[in-house]
């Protein structure tokens, strides 16, 4: 008799998917595998901090500022030190643009190969690490645009959502999963601890059309512009068919992973204080939009498609409302007066 195998069905680490995925690039040499790699080896990194917050010196306020004028967290540096060292000896990379700085970094200054910008949030939510509440990375990757040289950074970053190449994120939660689309459907990997490789578990996610939760930090309720408000109201109501329940953790990956995979909706509405919301449309917005529709869901600022939005620069902010179907076109007939 055959000896049995210990493993029942062939492991797919995400390294041979996106060798696989590559193939849909016309010229491909391994160098956008590789750029990926740069990325899923930093998410470890990180994760692996992540996992040890509660145990090291690394858990609480850095004392620095950064650029939203927001405390870092220690793990938050760490983060984005990990992504910037992973990434910057990529050679196809030109450009990396990250929540923590101010401004892009210039990588591979003269090389003809660089034809790749990085953009990403390193720590998404940090806010919850001190409470063991999951938190995450979002990245999105553009195309060198036509002609733009790389002392053109704005041209390189600054392009609607519409044109990522890839984008993704990773949730450090119960596991450790990496949710990445280029363009063909979207892939969830998880990581498996014992051999350090992130394997294939959620193979071409589909947004359930319906759901049963709204996620919406509800505290804020009485400065949501009044169609917003009365969405809520009508998805409580049960005017969908159905009565909604709530969810909120507060990082935006955690909050669009459980979107993704259950249906529902999350919202980031203006508010009277943030009239264009919190979240960031480069590292944030578009990543979970191109994800969202890649898996037949959509998004929207309120009046555009996230993706269509063209930005005017690296940090700006965007209200964000991305879901199932059913739950977004009933949105969209609120926010047109229906
Ligand atoms: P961060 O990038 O500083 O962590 O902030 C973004 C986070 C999102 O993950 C989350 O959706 C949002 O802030 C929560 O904000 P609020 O506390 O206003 O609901
Ligand atoms: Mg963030």
């Amino acid at each position: 008799m055959e000896p049995q195998s210990p493993i029942e069905q062939p492991l797919i680490t995400v390294q041979q998917h996106i060798l696989q995925e590559q193939k849909r690039f016309p010229g491909a040499s391994g160098e956008f595998s590789w750029l990926l790699s740069g990325i899923t080896l930093a998410t470890k990194m990180i994760q692996a901090q992540v996992r040890r917050a509660g145990l090291t010196d690394i858990l609480g306020a850095h004392g620095q500022v950064n650029v939203q004028g927001e405390v870092q967290q220690k793990l938050d540096v760490y983060a984005n030190e990990a992504l910037l060292h992973c990434l910057r000896i990529r050679e196809s990379i030109g450009i990396l643009a990250s929540e923590e700085n101010e401004r892009p970094m210039t990588v591979h200054y003269n090389s003809p190969n660089a034809r790749y910008a990085v953009v990403f949030d390193p720590l998404d939510g940090s806010s919850n690490i001190d409470v063991n509440v999951s938190v995450g990375t979002t990245f999105s990757i553009l195309r060198r645009p036509e002609g733009a040289g790389l002392d053109d950074v704005e041209r390189w970053v600054l392009q609607p959502g519409a044109r990522q190449v890839a984008a993704g994120y990773v949730v450090y939660g119960s596991s450790t999963i990496l949710v990445y689309s280029v363009g063909n459907g979207v892939h969830g990997f998880t990581l498996e601890p014992s051999i350090g490789a992130y394997v294939l578990s959620h193979e071409n996610i589909r947004m359930p059309p319906e759901g049963k939760f709204y996620s919406v930090n509800e505290a804020y309720y009485d400065s949501f512009p009044a169609p917003y408000r009365e969405y809520l109201n009508r998805l409580r109501r049960g005017e969908l068919g159905r009565r909604y329940a709530s969810r909120y953790i507060g990082s935006m990956v955690a909050d669009f992973h459980r979107t993704l995979l259950k249906g529902g909706v999350f919202l980031y509405p203006p508010t009277t204080e943030n009239p264009l919301g919190k979240l960031r449309l480069l590292y944030e917005a578009n990543p979970v939009a191109f994800i969202a529709e890649q898996a037949g869901g959509l998004a929207t600022d309120g009046r555009l498609r996230i993706l269509d939005i063209e930005p005017e620069s690296i940090h700006q902010r965007t209200p964000l409302a991305v879901g199932g179907t059913s739950e977004m076109e009933a949105l969209a007939r609120v926010l047109h007066g229906a």
